[in-house]
């Protein structure tokens, strides 16, 4: 992967128009797995633990589930693919992959990658197929006893759908579902470094990311200050050719533009005020950005959307807009922020902005989130802490790191009886006395 890093970057880069440096980090995140999990076929462990009866000895073993399969999306077309394979195949499991259709040069390569790592024959395949398609050929394969690990990321919609298929089967699935990852800014907050934060993490990777900004959560006292700034930071962004040095690119797919022009675009209501740009919806000629860098026609190009006034009682509020759209609300009370900032009903990511220790143990203890950024983006997640979400973001499941283990192995408990007869647990146990109405003489 390390000495494929640049051809597989520049591939991610034409495929799907992640800014080069971006899609550079992607590459990494997948080295990154590949360097943690490097020898874990070595640290397997298990336990070995006395038993309650002498001539006996316990022992746990983790065994691999099977054969795994693995759908995931095309925004980190090989990093969150890596994060499910690279533990699969270490634990021993053999793992079917289906990347989204909209990025089959940058999974042929991959898999490319994977296969000439020397694997043997049927450990490792990739299949190429559509969403109701896939969808049907895991029905059948979990019908036929074929698959053991269902590990899927992309939105809640089909998070859901897969997760009652294998719920009938008894599985639990590995789902990494979407966000609505709210970024608080608290009164004492560094305002340069929140707006820093909220650039990247709202318009970073055009939104989207699973882990991209939704609303910024910001104190009434700063809000006026905040948003003045934020504007001025998306006005100045460089939004253009992905192979310069720019915050964003193109969406990825015809798909994403046209939801972000068709249905996200139509969330904003008369009692919003929209900043960020010199138009709304996509980049063109006609509706130029100022300071676009490159050719806004030879791609699928939108413009930042900053959305402000948004209530908790808004759709914006509550729906997952993957894309260059962010919500600014205001709150006065800590218990206001904290209504806003879970009150959507997704759990993946979460950030705040403070230099008061009290309000980032108040609020990590509240947030309903998996992830919990202080004083930085809602996204870039490290590849040795446990990733993943909660309500509309999960089922609990937890990527990375030793969590992910717990996906790809199931434990196994082992007791040996060398006493040369039956021993029965609980029963044959020996009786030692005690006299539990004991007492030290009053002092
Ligand atoms: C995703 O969008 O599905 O934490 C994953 C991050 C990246 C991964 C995002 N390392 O933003």
């Amino acid at each position: 992967m390390e000495s494929n890093l640049e051809p597989l970057a520049r591939l991610i880069t034409g495929e799907i128009g992640k800014p080069i440096a971006e899609s550079r980090g992607s590459v990494q995140e997948v080295v990154d797995t590949c360097d943690f999990f490097v020898s874990e076929g070595r640290r397997l462990y298990g336990m070995t633990v006395p038993s309650e009866l002498p001539d006996k000895q316990l022992f746990t073993f983790r065994a691999p589930v099977g054969v795994a399969a693995i759908v995931t999306a095309g925004n980190f077309p090989v990093a969150v693919p890596s994060w499910y394979i690279v533990p699969a195949l270490l634990c021993g499991n053999a793992v079917v992959w289906k990347p989204a259709e909209y990025t089959p040069a940058i999974a042929e390569a991959f898999a490319q990658l994977i296969v000439h790592a020397g694997f043997p024959g049927g450990v490792f395949s990739m299949v190429l197929a559509d969403g109701p398609t896939t969808f049907r050929g895991l029905e059948e394969a979990l019908d036929a006893g074929l698959v053991d690990k269902v590990g899927f990321t992309g939105s809640t919609d089909v998070g859901r759908q897969i997760g009652e298929l294998c719920g009938r089967h008894l599985q639990s699935p590995c789902l990494e579902l979407g966000g609505k990852n709210p970024l608080v800014v608290m009164p004492d907050a560094d305002l340069d470094v929140a707006v820093e934060g909220a650039l990247f993490s709202g318009f970073g990777t055009a939104g989207q990311r699973c882990t991209s900004l939704g609303t910024v959560i910001v104190h009434e006292d700063v809000h006026v200050d905040f948003l003045a700034r934020l504007t001025k930071a998306v006005g100045e962004a460089a939004i253009g050719d992905p192979t310069k040095d720019v915050l964003y690119g193109p969406m990825m797919n015809a798909r994403f533009c046209d939801r972000f022009c068709d249905e996200w675009l139509r969330l904003v209501r008369e009692h919003h005020a929209i900043h960020g740009s010199s138009g709304v919806g996509r980049i063109s000629r006609g509706n130029p950005r100022e300071g676009f860098v490159g050719d806004p026609d030879v791609g699928l190009y939108v413009h930042p959307t900053i959305v402000d006034g948004v209530t908790i009682d808004d759709d914006l509020y509550r729906t997952e807009t993957f894309g260059p759209i962010v919500g600014v609300a205001s709150f006065g009370t800590f218990d206001e922020a904290m209504a806003l900032a879970n009150g959507h009903g997704y759990g993946l990511s979460s950030s705040i902005y403070t230099r008061d220790p009290l309000n980032v143990f108040r609020f990590r203890e509240r947030i309903s989130a998996g992830m919990v950024s202080v004083n930085n983006s809602t996204s870039g997640a490290e590849a040795h802490l446990p990733f993943g979400g909660n309500g509309k973001s999960g089922n609990g499941s937890r990527q990375s790191g030793v969590w992910v283990l717990d996906q790809f192995t199931r434990w196994q408990a082992m007791n040996w009886d060398y006493s040369g007869k039956l021993q029965k647990a609980q029963m044959d146990v020996a009786d030692v006395p005690s006299d539990p109405d004991f007492r030290l003489p009053p002092g």
